[in-house]
């Protein structure tokens, strides 16, 4: 889909007009740029269907000009005023911006004072002490610059799962749609539903593989063809994404499957077993000295060689071999599990929709409430309510349940908030305010370096108020652009434990946070879980899709997760 080209693109202008202090069009783009990543239908199908003016009509936020340009790279694949943008300050924003503590204006100040363009210029004036001595900057912020260019570094080539799998699923289907194939699977990392991905793994059957490589190496965007063979191919796509297919024979494609599934690790160990019982585990098959015994069927394979079926998330031999041997492989929560969604973000904090749209967009995914819950008053950036404003809030939250049930509608919407836990472990809230709401989130959103015992210390402290039910992000990482801030974890899941509060599964793509070992360690430890989107758009709520897959790849249960549980029982427990 071309709508996360156009996006990015105008992601990148608005960060290239803040640049120039150019007023109100920043938001403008940022507004159009949101609203094209969540757009559920293809923006070129929008356009061939109804021209410009649809575009102004399905996508909110675009007006004739916006319009005009979205007309424009559909038409030619490029836009002239961006070219434009990117002539005159040959910069490489996108690159830049992703630096933690860097934005456009920033950016512009070390452009003009010391003629920094991309990465590698930054690293050499950071390194050279060239930053600090400049006005509004310092030596932390140069400190910090170095830390987010070596975090950059280290996940360099990999990409968020959130970012790769709508073209992966745009991939699959453009194969489905061959009559030359007989199944297509998609394995690798993104079958094990890893965070982030090196790159995209596919396997087909087919009577015709001639016609299938040359299908592929045909598809549109790619910007390089690594290797075009029989039983392999290998493409690099503009978006900067490798993507490997293999055709596999029909009587392999279970052992192909488990093998190109991986994990390494879990191949590896699996191979172990398979050997300690006389047999030999390759991409072909299972086999008893020259005998095929298993092979066609993934289900069956793991059986003959005496496991259970693994589900691909639990592959990385993290214990789940000897779980599948005695029999004791956890039953997964499943997405069809979540009743509703307790972090989200309204119009009340500059988000995209009002409450009643996200309440919409919550009945339509089949959920039995949404707990509203804005950032408060510490977060000015993002427009955090007050105590007048959350009383005010909740009145409209009263008056749409009012409505609801008026007309039979069997759903909730409840009153949260997001407060902020400031320095010294207080909130931006007073008491008197939270004891209004039907729950209370608390995350920290500022002074991210402290130490380590003061990090745990001001933690603990906030999930000691007695109106606070959930820790929202609990390490505050974010993937690609800054590492957890540093805690005691084991301490705070013990509070956790003793008060029982409850930790927070973040599926905003970028966020993921609790990640995959720390959600096995709070079950281990008897933590109960909610798994939240923390929506800013209404079909960011659909993000739950990668916060259930990373609660499965920590081995979480339905038990374990708030969350599933029906309105009434979410009631009691909170
Ligand atoms: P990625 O692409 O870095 O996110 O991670 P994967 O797991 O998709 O890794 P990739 O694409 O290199 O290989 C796909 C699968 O193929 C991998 O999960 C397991 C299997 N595989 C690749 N290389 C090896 C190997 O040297 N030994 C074994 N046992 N399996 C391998
Ligand atoms: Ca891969
Ligand atoms: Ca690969």
């Amino acid at each position: 889909m071309l709508n996360y080209e156009i996006a990015k693109i105008f992601y990148e202008i608005a960060d290239f007009l803040e640049m120039e202090n150019v007023q109100f069009k920043p938001s403008a783009y940022r507004k159009v740029a949101l609203a094209l990543e969540v757009l559920q239908k293809d923006i070129a199908d929008i356009y061939i269907e109804g021209g410009k003016k649809a575009l102004d009509k399905e996508v909110p936020g675009v007006g004739e000009s916006i319009a005009k340009k979205i007309e424009e790279y559909l038409k030619t694949g490029k836009i002239k005023y961006f070219e434009k943008l990117k002539k005159k300050t040959p910069i490489d924003m996108e690159k830049l911006n992703a630096i933690e503590g860097l934005g456009p204006k920033r950016i512009k100040a070390l452009y003009q004072q010391l003629n920094v363009e991309n990465l590698r210029d930054l690293e050499r004036v950071a390194k050279a002490g060239k930053i600090a001595p400049l006005f509004g900057f310092g030596s932390k912020t140069e400190k910090n610059i170095l830390q987010g260019l070596k975090f950059l570094k280290k996940s360099r080539g990999r990409f968020l799962l959130g970012e790769i799998l709508p073209k992966v699923k745009q991939i699959e289907q453009a194969f489905k749609n061959l009559k030359q194939v007989q199944k297509i699977s998609v394995a690798g990392s993104i079958r094990r539903g890893k965070e982030t991905i090196g790159d995209i793994d596919l396997l087909v059957i087919t009577k015709e593989p001639a016609k299938i490589m040359d299908f592929f190496v045909s598809l549109p965007g790619i910007i390089k063809i690594w290797a075009k063979g029989r039983t392999k191919s290998s493409i690099r796509l503009k978006q900067g994404f490798d993507v490997d297919l293999r055709i596999v024979a029909k009587k392999s494609y279970g052992s192909a499957l488990q093998y190109f599934t991986g994990s390494k690790e879990h191949n590896i160990a699996t191979r172990k077993i398979a050997m300690s019982k006389g047999l030999k585990l390759n991409e072909y098959g299972l086999f008893k000295q020259t005998k095929r015994i298993a092979g066609n069927n993934e289900k069956e394979l793991y059986k003959a060689v005496g496991l259970d079926w693994i589900p691909p998330e639990l592959r990385e031999d993290r214990g789940e071999i000897e779980a599948a041997l005695n029999r004791k492989l956890p039953q997964l929560i499943e997405q069809k599990d979540i009743k509703g969604d307790l972090h989200c973000h309204s119009s009340w904090n500059g988000g995209h929709d009002t409450i009643l749209e996200m309440a919409k967009k919550a009945m339509e995914m089949g959920y039995q409430y949404l707990g509203i819950s804005d950032h408060t008053k510490f977060l000015r950036i993002e427009n955090g309510l007050d105590e007048k404003q959350l009383i005010k809030q909740g009145k409209e939250i009263d008056g749409l349940n009012k409505r609801f049930k008026k007309q039979g509608i069997n759903f909730q919407i409840l009153k949260g908030a997001e407060v902020n836990i400031l320095k010294n472990g207080l909130l931006d809230i007073k008491d008197e305010t939270l004891s209004k709401l039907d729950y209370v989130i608390t995350g920290v959103h500022s002074n991210m370096k402290m130490s380590k015992i003061e990090m745990t210390k001001r933690i603990i402290r906030a999930m000691k108020n007695p109106y606070v039910k959930i820790l929202s992000h609990p390490t505050g990482r974010i993937l690609k652009r800054r590492d957890e801030y540093k805690i005691d974890f084991d301490k705070i899941l013990k509070t956790a434990k003793e008060l029982g509060k409850v930790l927070e599964i973040n599926s905003f793509p970028s966020r993921l946070d609790l990640n995959d070992k720390k959600i096995k360690r709070a079950k281990e430890l008897g933590v109960k879980m909610i798994i939240n989107s923390d929506a800013h758009h209404r079909n960011q709520l659909e993000y739950i899709e990668f916060g259930v897959l990373q609660a499965r790849r920590g081995w979480a249960e339905k038990k374990d997760i708030i969350n599933t549980l029906p309105l009434k029982k979410l009631m009691n427990a909170l």
